[in-house]
């Protein structure tokens, strides 16, 4: 079957959002071709750091034409407050704590999913979509033991993606390569390439050792190889020639991103565009250096602003606009200091990443996973605010529901008429994860159980919701989470901790404080 698949209306709930479309839009065959489907993905963008979410000192147009022209949620969920097991309910339907091995994965990680799971892009195949992820991965590779100067399986092209154009892990870690389904690209066979995450190669320079080399000083953390004058976490030998430049990181994938839209037009297509930005370390192109007025951080989320807006244009301009449904969301919350001394704290100045939210990057409290989340499609959703209760996890689900597929899995709700803008309530309840650690969201009320770790993650500065009695905060009352209603409102807590452990079973202590390494 052609790739060309089509829908007949009528068939599907999906001919429910159709039979809005004005009647030169109605197909004369009572057939219409399924929509194409973007994820865009952002890595550390935080709540606040959007104009159309508030924020006042930096200025993001393009990201803001989704939020204005489509449906901006504000209470749309990542799974968790670190990036791979966000990522991985992402893609799987499958809440991370599921999965024991769903934690921020060094570069050398065999593949999180199992290649019999079910995945969003599995499932779109399933529907005769042609799928492809570019960008940042860090879902791991290969069987744990990667010789990444042979073909590399499996890869995302085993669970469930046509394409591949990724970077194995992070930007803060090797190997510092880009990957094209499986092969390591510009690899030279002469300059084979080496990674470990335990030990250093004989005669390499680190940043710990080699201060010198270095352009960028580590704060914490990132003392290992350096490559392009940054050091890195984990180490690596050869590869000189594959080696990526950080600078022009976000034009090289936005051109994969298009290229992939211009050969992929006939659709359907699924395409997950999953940025770099604003994650250390942060490596705007020259052409946005300073342009923030705020360091290297605001100067990426201008750059990323810039490359949404170019994406948006090649969509438009290859007549695919009015065909294709556009997600954008973030991994989990904003940081300022993750590991570099890069300005982000000192230049900071007004503006607050997190907008009223507490916490952040890896934390319990809700800057940890309530992120910037926009669903829009050209002429087919109302542009509107929704206060819908929405995560991540659902895509899968939801997204089977307007393809006309049963695929579903084990957490993920069909919220398609929340993501379509009819639902105003989505989930009644979700369980959120930070670095082990999760809590309960039900309604508009969130519990966090008792955890005996550091209230501080000090290296970061940021309040990850740990403390040793039960923390209860009604959101729509205090989105900052500044009155703590356990012990004034024991009922309700007693309600939420019996919902809580329905789901999640007894298994709340959790006595170690958080460590990032
Ligand atoms: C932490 C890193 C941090 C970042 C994070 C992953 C240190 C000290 N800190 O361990 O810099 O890389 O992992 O971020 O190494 S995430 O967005 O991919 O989850
Ligand atoms: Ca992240």
């Amino acid at each position: 079957m052609s790739f060309k698949s089509k829908l007949l209306l009528g068939l599907t709930g999906v001919s429910l959002f159709f039979n809005c479309s004005s009647p030169k839009e109605e197909v004369a065959d009572s057939e219409v071709k399924k929509p194409n489907i973007v994820i865009i993905y952002m890595d550390d963008l935080g709540y606040g750091d959007l104009s159309s979410y508030g924020a006042t000192e930096l200025s993001t147009p393009n990201m803001d034409k989704l939020a204005n022209g489509g449906i901006r949620f504000t209470n749309g969920y990542a799974s968790s407050a670190t990036c791979t097991p966000s990522r991985y309910a992402l893609l799987t339907g499958v809440y991370p704590w599921r999965n024991a091995d769903a934690k921020i994965l060094p570069g050398t990680a065999p593949l999180l999913i199992s290649t019999s799971q079910m995945t969003v892009p599995k499932m779109l195949k399933g529907q005769g979509y042609e799928t492809g992820v570019v960008g940042k991965w860090h879902l791991g590779l290969g069987n744990g033991d990667v010789d990444w100067n042979q073909h590399i399986s499996p890869s995302p092209n085993e669970v469930g993606f046509d394409y591949s154009y990724i970077m194995a892990a992070t930007q803060d870690r090797v190997p510092t390569v880009y990957i094209e389904n499986g092969n390591v690209v510009n690899l030279d066979p002469n300059d084979p390439i080496e990674v470990s995450y335990d030990k250093n190669f004989e005669g390499e320079p680190t940043g710990k050792d080699n201060p010198e080399l270095t352009t960028t000083k580590w704060h914490h953390g990132h003392n290992n190889s350096i490559v392009n004058g940054i050091p890195r976490i984990g180490f690596m030998k050869g590869g000189e020639a594959a080696k990526w430049s950080d600078v022009d990181m976000a034009d090289h994938f936005l051109e994969k991103a298009q290229s992939y839209v211009k050969s992929h037009k006939e659709g359907p297509f699924f395409l997950y565009y999953a940025f770099q930005q604003p994650h250390v370390p942060r490596t705007p192109h020259p052409r946005f250096e300073g342009k923030s007025e705020m360091g290297p951080r605001g100067d990426v989320i201008l750059e990323a602003d810039w490359m949404v807006g170019e994406f948006m244009k090649t969509l438009e301009d290859e007549g695919l606009l009015e065909n294709t449904l556009i997600i954008f969301t973030s991994d989990n919350g904003p940081v300022l200091n993750d590991g570099y001394y890069d300005d982000a704290v000192e230049k900071i100045g007004n503006h607050t990443p997190a907008g009223a939210l507490r916490g952040g990057k890896y934390s319990l409290f809700e800057a940890g996973t309530r992120v910037p989340f926009m669903v829009y499609w050209k002429g087919k959703i109302q542009p509107q605010v929704s206060d819908a209760l929405v995560c991540q996890v659902d895509f899968l689900s939801s997204l089977a529901s307007l393809t006309g597929s049963t695929d579903t899995a084990q957490d993920s709700e069909n919220l398609l008429s929340a993501f379509m803008g009819e639902d105003k309530v989505g989930r009644s309840d979700l369980i959120l994860e930070a670095t082990g650690r999760t809590a309960l969201r039900k309604d508009e009320w969130i519990m966090i159980p008792p955890y005996n770790g550091a209230a501080k993650i000090a290296s970061v500065n940021i309040e990850i919701g740990n403390d040793k009695n039960y923390q209860l905060y009604n959101l729509s009352k205090d989105i900052g989470q500044a009155d703590n209603l356990a012990e004034s409102n024991p009922e309700k807590l007693e309600e939420m901790i019996a919902a809580y452990t329905a789901i999640r079973g007894d298994v709340n202590s959790k006595e170690e404080d958080v460590v990032l390494k």
